[in-house]
């Protein structure tokens, strides 16, 4: 699938388009995936604008890394301890359909690897 123009993300966090969210603050948001590929599938995403994991800089390190605890957290309260899988699709030929940096959440299930 190509990479939207739009980036609905932005609307999203602006709250112009729903979604179900599990966690917020002023860095980030956490909301259940509209098509879940996993029983338990969250996007985490920055509220800054980062089209790809290929635009994070120097100054995005904390902010990096703060999505990581956020994540590890929502691991923990969405029963995941057993195993969960932290995904990044970094530009088309990745899979990114939405040009807006979020990391994938996903557990629930036995996992393959590789991935496709
Ligand atoms: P990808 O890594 O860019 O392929 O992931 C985008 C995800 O965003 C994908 O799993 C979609 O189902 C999901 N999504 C969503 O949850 N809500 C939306 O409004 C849109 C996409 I657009």
């Amino acid at each position: 699938m190509a990479m939207m123009t739009d980036n609905l993300f932005l609307k999203i966090i602006n709250k112009q388009i729903p979604a179900k969210i599990v966690y917020e603050d002023d860095l980030c948001l956490a909301f259940h995936d509209i098509g879940p590929k996993a029983p338990v599938h969250v996007l985490i995403i920055p509220k800054k604008e980062i089209p790809t994991h290929a635009d994070i800089a120097e100054d995005d390190k904390l902010l990096l890394g703060h999505l990581h605890v956020v994540a590890a957290k929502l691991a923990t309260q969405l029963g995941l301890s057993d195993g969960y899988r932290l995904v990044i699709n970094c530009n088309e030929r990745a899979g990114q359909t939405v040009p807006h940096l979020h990391m994938h959440l996903l557990g629930g299930r036995d996992m393959t690897w590789p991935p496709g």
